[in-house]
């Protein structure tokens, strides 16, 4: 690309006169942070990044992560300048702008592709949801990760498959969330040269100055994550840009964060560095002013002078289209040396699974001690990791506890020195867990997480994220109960079962035993538009008999009748429970079915996929005539009302749980038979007035 600086001005100044004019139409969004780093990723954009706006899901192409979701202007501006093409639902780049002019008219309107804060599917271009200040950078470190892997897993000599960058765009507030402490830390333990992070210091936030709030040594602290640390001392020095972001991509041994001073709310002169900067549309006397400051015709609107489209086509346009052409070129030739690992390849794109992928899943005998369904799913997990060589993931310390180590041959860990492991070992750090998962799922791996089910409160922002993007990653969550005992109330889950199952686009599936647990991940594994969180519980759990109770795969309906009154007699009773409780109502019904009380329960591993089911099933299993219900979980009463009515019986945790053996627990909190017994007969003298044998008795 030949010299021009009056150009990559020009260009520069549509950015920000792109963003004033889409703020001041929405009245609505932020135009200071997008103007301010202008320069910043322009400079990338042009010089750097290596993506084609023809082909926007090239595999090897860099990622480019706005993790300041609300500039989202800034991207929009990028998208629509560098005339990225949009992908049709298949994936396929079509003819048309992923963001056109009038898609920019159209900033933050209903069911317009340029949304207030970026969205993932939504925009050809947008890699990742973000918004919640810090998940941008979480993802960024997983997509890193993916690079890595995917590098170590297909890259043969001469065959250079996979070698991509990922850069994200952090603001002030980006860096004060605990979830960058997390994700850097990670970050710079595995030295993932190939991230890069840009800082926008610009020093203010929504209420003002950082000096209010934040006196972190910003460049002190990445260096003691093992992050190489660089500054660029003026935003608007496209040559100091250009020479950090060079220096960034020669590191081999540490990720990068280039530190970048600007100014927010540039050009906006009566707002400059004030909190009032930060926000809200500008105004149209100081649009007006900005626009003469920039030498730009004041009553144009959303206007892209000529030839700075075609700037962006001779930078990054060129560069990336090259790239990518000489990609296509080395995957052909690759394709036909390594047939099956283009094969792999193609399957990963397309989102799908390898054949037979499910062939090993075990099934369990019935067993009266039976197994933890943590135990149950570590099996099935292996059984299914081991046919798909693109699912990895790891907990937060707690392999060993969730069951979430493979342990096959070769499976491996992933580390500083060997990125072909499938074993991550997130650390203690939850937050950052779940956005690196998301990251990878982004990248089209199939990662998967585990920690307790108690600290998902730790990690809740992303796994709300993965259900907003559809995106596929299961959260293994262990420990799901008071079940776990003597830990006490600091680690036994009450809330957050039904917190988890107000995510909507979330499956929770919590299984009663080691073939609903097998059914699970299937379920788990065959959506790839679904996270999943799996609800597993640390003590073992009787192995049903499906001679005798219904196939587990009536989980794939997400509640299913496991048992019936023996003689085919019409119930007078529901119970309705989930997890380990499905034992307790077991028990109870088998006691009522002995005294000759005709009694269902129902298995409602996943109240989600149950929703889904149409009318007739769920009259099926719950049928609307029978209003005797008894509802069993150790968790929150929170939603259960849905399915017992106003009239039923909820045995569930009202208050926090104990300290102490599990037996003791459950007799504390009435988890046991015996009660469950007997708010079956209250429930069925309330519906029908008498002790609920037959008539005639
Ligand atoms: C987790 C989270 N908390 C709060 C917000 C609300 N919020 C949006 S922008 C912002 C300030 C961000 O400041 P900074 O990152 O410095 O961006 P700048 O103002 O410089 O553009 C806040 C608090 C958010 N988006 N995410
Ligand atoms: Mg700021």
């Amino acid at each position: 690309m030949h010299s021009d600086p009056a150009l990559d001005q020009l260009c520069i100044d549509t950015i920000r006169t792109l963003t004033m004019d889409a703020v001041q139409k929405a009245n609505s969004g932020h135009a200071g942070a997008p103007m301010g780093l202008a320069p910043t990723a322009y400079q990338l954009w042009q010089q750097h990044l290596l993506y084609d706006p023809n082909e926007p899901l090239w595999p090897n192409r860099d990622r480019f992560v706005l993790s300041v979701g609300h500039a989202s202007m800034l991207l929009y501006s990028l998208l629509h300048l560098a005339n990225v093409k949009a992908v049709d639902d298949a994936g396929r780049a079509t003819q048309k702008s992923a963001v056109s002019l009038d898609d920019i008219r159209r900033f933050r309107q209903l069911d317009s592709n340029t949304p207030g804060h970026p969205e993932y599917r939504m925009t050809t271009g947008v890699e990742t949801t973000t918004g919640p200040l810090g998940q941008g950078l979480g993802n960024s470190v997983g997509m890193a990760i993916a690079s890595r892997w995917y590098a170590a897993r297909y890259n043969r000599d001469g065959f250079p498959l996979f070698d991509y960058r990922v850069y994200a765009l952090a603001g002030d507030g980006d860096l004060m969330e605990g979830i960058s402490h997390e994700a850097a830390s990670l970050a710079g333990h595995l030295r993932l040269s190939n991230l890069t992070w840009i800082y926008d210091s610009n020093r203010v936030t929504i209420e003002g100055h950082t000096d209010l709030a934040y006196s972190d040594d910003v460049e002190a602290r990445f260096r003691g994550y093992g992050w190489h640390t660089l500054a660029v001392e003026d935003a608007n020095d496209l040559k100091a840009l250009d020479a950090a972001f060079a220096e960034a991509k020669r590191m081999t041994d540490a990720p990068t964060l280039i530190v970048v001073k600007s100014v927010i709310g540039w050009g906006a002169p009566h707002k400059q560095g004030t909190a009032a900067a930060h926000s809200d549309a500008l105004g149209e006397e100081e649009v007006a002013l900005a626009k003469r400051a920039y030498g730009w015709p004041e009553d144009k609107q959303f206007y892209v002078p000529p030839h700075v489209q075609e700037r962006f086509a001779q930078g990054v346009g060129a560069r990336g289209a090259q790239a990518r052409g000489a990609w296509q070129s080395c995957m052909d030739a690759y394709a036909r040396r390594y047939p099956d690992l283009a094969r792999e390849l193609a399957l990963i794109d397309g989102h799908a699974l390898p054949d037979g992928w499910d062939a090993d899943l075990p099934v369990f005998d019935a067993d009266a001690k039976g197994e933890a369904t943590r135990a149950s799913s570590g099996e099935v997990l292996n059984a299914v990791a081991a046919r798909i060589p693109w699912m990895l993931g790891g907990a937060a310390d707690l392999a060993p506890s969730t069951k979430t180590l493979l342990k096959f041959e070769g499976a491996g860990s992933f580390s500083r020195d060997d990125s072909s492991g499938r074993n991550l070992h997130f650390g203690v750090r939850e937050h950052a867990m779940g956005a690196v998962a998301n990251g990878l799922a982004l990248s089209n791996l199939r990662p998967y997480t585990g920690t307790f089910l108690i600290f998902s409160d730790y990690m809740k922002p992303p796994i709300r994220l993965a259900a907003l993007m559809e995106i596929p990653v299961v959260f293994v969550f262990t420990h799901d109960s008071i079940g776990l005992g003597e830990d006490g109330p600091t680690h036994q889950p009450v809330e957050q079962l039904a917190s988890l199952r107000g995510v909507p686009g979330l499956t929770v599936l919590r299984p009663a035993d080691a073939n609903e647990v097998r059914e699970a991940w299937r379920v788990a594994l065959g959506d790839a538009r679904r996270p999943t969180a799996l609800v597993l519980s640390r003590q073992p759990l009787r192995t049903l008999d499906r001679k005798r109770f219904a196939a587990a795969d009536g989980l794939r309906r997400g509640a299913y009748v496991l048992a019936d009154p023996p003689d085919g007699a019409a119930p007078s009773v529901l119970l309705l429970a989930a997890g380990s409780e499905v034992h307790v109502c077991l028990a109870a019904y088998e006691r009522l079915t002995q005294e000759g009380i005709a009694a269902r329960v129902v298995s409602m591993p996943s109240w989600d996929i149950f929703e889904l089911q149409d009318d007739a099933y769920k009259d099926s299993v719950m049928p609307p005539e029978i209003d005797a219900r008894v509802a069993v979980e150790q968790g929150a009463t929170l939603g259960w009302d849905r399915y017992v009515g106003r009239g039923g019986e909820k045995i569930v945790m009202h208050t926090f749980g104990a300290s102490a053996p599990m037996r003791d627990l459950q007799a504390k909190f009435g988890f046991t038979p015996e009660h469950v017994y007997e708010a079956a007969k209250r429930q069925i003298a309330r519906v029908i007035g008498s002790s609920g044998l037959p008539s005639g008795d």
